[in-house]
């Protein structure tokens, strides 16, 4: 179970402002989580830019990973499925350069949620495979490169099968370039980039997604 469009947990609320601001909720946030009740706070690394929710741990509990653009690395929270977290063992992980956006999907299909990472200055995706601990490893062919031109400006990074083959592709924003670049997956880790991609019109991309949701 993996999302960024279910987040209705106060705790997730939270993890989103902090995300979103660092340096604690506006008055204007205030209010907006005062709709859902007390708050918790979890720490994470250094200028954390982004979160996803997924079952890391494949314990049928959601889970948060925030990427740390500062630190440059990960912080897993493994959820209790009451609404806490706890960090999972082990060493942080590094998600490649200043990383600022994150997406969670099972890219090998072996059923263990895998995570793929965007940097705001580089065209590069990393990509990681889980193993269902909490504990990933960059994936063969990693990091992948969504645009061989232009000058980096990512802020856009999701999951989506966009071709129906059943293996998740990935899509990636280029603000400089007002295009949106497809890589397809082939179902086992890797990916090439689709017929047009960087140059596709982001109604296309939207429209793809929406023919196959998953
Ligand atoms: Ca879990
Ligand atoms: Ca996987
Ligand atoms: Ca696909």
């Amino acid at each position: 179970m993996t999302g960024k469009g279910t987040l209705c947990y106060p705790v997730l609320w939270t993890a989103i402002l902090l995300a979103a601001g660092g340096a604690g909720p506006s008055p204007r946030e205030q209010r907006q989580a005062s709709l859902f009740g007390p708050s918790l706070h979890f720490a994470a690394g250094r200028q954390p830019s982004d979160v996803a929710v997924g079952d890391i741990n494949n314990d049928r509990r959601l889970d948060i990973v925030a990427i740390n653009a500062g630190s440059e690395d990960a912080t897993i929270l493994l959820g209790d499925g009451r609404g806490s977290f706890r960090a999972a063992p082990g060493p942080r992980f590094v998600g490649g350069s200043k990383p600022h956006l994150i997406a969670l999907g099972d890219v090998n299909g072996d059923g263990q949620v895998d995570m793929a990472t965007a940097s705001h200055d580089s065209h590069d995706i990393h990509v990681f495979l889980g193993h269902g601990d909490g504990s990933f490893t960059p994936a063969p062919g990693s990091p992948v490169d969504a645009l061989s031109t232009g000058r980096p400006h990512n802020h856009g990074l999701v999951f989506a099968d966009v071709n129906g083959d059943g293996a998740l592709d990935l899509g990636t924003s280029n603000n400089n370039d007002n295009s949106v670049s497809v890589l397809l997956g082939d179902g086992r880790s890797g990916f090439r980039a689709a017929p047009g991609s960087g140059a596709l019109a982001i109604r296309r991309l939207l429209g793809a997604a929406e023919q196959k949701p998953r």
